[in-house]
């Protein structure tokens, strides 16, 4: 109890951060919502846009074999979408919005739900949500961001909200459904389409949230006195890149990345791969025959550079994220829990005692030492996914937090094992 104490602030810390970004909202509605009968209770586009008074220009475009209006197939058996997916044909659904200069930022929300969805060979090639925009020459900026999801598998009714900056260049707004994996069955309810600003009072929460976590870390720093301690700093370095790295601004990590694709393909032969983009094929009809080479915008970044960018951008991010937090969990098992190994044991009785503390972990005071620091590691995680929700380009993920889990207890593991096979050494 005495050494989960000092954890207590920490622990209150990050639950106040919790419920402080549960309740507040970093953007603000500036108008109603966009979609007509986002719900989809009527077979909304298959009837003629006249049919609804002030019914918007266009409705949505795509209805066919791939893709339906299925009555009770929506959230909680209402109306809803479906499209599937077979190997020669996707379901794409359309909805274009014109204007969308007229505002800062849009907030595409919807329920999805899928059924055995296989990818493709692309990263896009899966069962999507998207807001793209194209100039007025009708081009298509790939680079900016454009997907609100993109799922595969099977998975239940969930609900996703994403907010796209409007770029300048926007001539129209284009929210799109799509099957664009091998197989399986994807269901749309629920959607939305809303100009936003954001709140401001946002940079004034940004800055103090950004102080007093800083001041939390720095004052642990001293209390923990790691700068004192035997490879101490390499674990203040580590939990500081870590920081860096979670509240880096997305388009920095992206430019970062595609620096290094460019360094490494310098002939630019990526320019002309011919990755056809499903957005770009507005229906199945068209996506069977679709030979033609993707159009791109002059001093925009090729389709093939993207696809590259974008799996590199995915591995580099959850291979960081395993990898950071499994040697933070092992540097910092070792300053705190391994300071005290045990005396090298040469009789029988020593070497008992060492098989029974691997049955414990790592040993009595030690075991319960690489508890805490396990925990403090959970908490620097939830702590570091929480602190995103503060910037406005990342967005804390639970897939991501967990991902951070996997790698503290890889960590852990991989100490606990490292402890024992030196206390065996020294017991034989
Ligand atoms: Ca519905």
């Amino acid at each position: 109890m005495r050494l989960v104490l000092p954890f207590l602030p920490a622990g209150a810390f990050v639950a106040v951060l919790g419920l402080f970004f549960l309740h507040y909202s970093t953007y603000l509605p500036t108008g109603g919502e966009v979609i007509n009968q986002g719900d989809f209770e009527f077979p909304t586009g298959v009837e003629t846009s006249g049919a609804t008074p002030n019914a918007p220009r266009a409705l949505w475009e795509g209805w066919g074999e791939t893709a339906a209006w299925a009555p009770n197939e929506g959230y909680r058996n209402t109306g809803g979408v479906r499209l599937t997916a077979r190997e020669d044909m996707r379901g794409h659904l359309e909805y274009v919005y014109p204007n969308p200069n007229d505002h800062e930022h849009l907030l595409l929300a919807g329920r999805i739900r899928t059924r055995a969805v296989r990818p493709g060979p692309y990263l896009h090639s899966r069962a999507r949500l998207l807001l793209y925009f194209r100039d007025s020459a009708g081009n298509v900026h790939w680079e900016h961001p454009h997907t609100a999801c993109a799922l595969t598998g099977t998975k239940r009714w969930r609900k996703y909200r994403w907010v796209f900056p409007v770029p300048a260049w926007a001539a129209t707004a284009h929210v799109c459904l799509q099957q664009a994996g091998r197989s399986g069955v994807m269901w749309v309810d629920d959607l939305s389409l809303t100009p936003v600003r954001l709140n401001p009072t946002f940079h004034w929460w940004q800055g103090m949230i950004f102080a007093v976590s800083g001041g939390v870390g720095l004052g642990y720093l001293l209390y923990l006195r790691l700068l004192h301690r035997r490879n101490g700093r390499w674990v203040a370095l580590l939990a500081c890149g870590i920081v860096a790295g979670a509240l880096c601004p997305t388009e920095v990590f992206g430019k970062t990345v595609g620096w290094v694709i460019r360094l490494g393909q310098p002939d630019t032969s990526l320019a002309t791969a011919s990755v056809r983009h499903p957005a770009e094929e507005p229906d199945a009809a068209r996506e069977r025959t679709a030979t033609e080479p993707c159009k791109v915008a002059p001093g925009t970044v090729s389709r093939g550079e993207a696809e590259l960018k974008s799996r590199l951008t995915t591995g580099v991010k959850s291979g960081g994220h395993a990898l950071s937090f499994a040697v933070l969990a092992f540097l910092s098992c070792l300053v705190f829990a391994g300071a005290r190994a045990a005396a090298p044991s040469h009789d029988h009785r020593g070497r008992q005692r060492v098989r029974r503390d691997l049955l414990r972990g790592a040993g009595a005071g030690n075991r319960a030492r690489a508890c805490v620091t396990l925990t403090a590691n959970v908490m620097f995680a939830s702590t570091t996914e929480l602190l995103q929700s503060a910037t406005l380009s990342r967005h804390p993920l639970l897939e991501d937090w967990l991902l951070d889990l996997s790698g503290a207890a890889l960590g852990f593991a991989l100490f606990t094992s490292w402890r024992y096979l030196r206390r065996r050494k020294c017991a034989a």
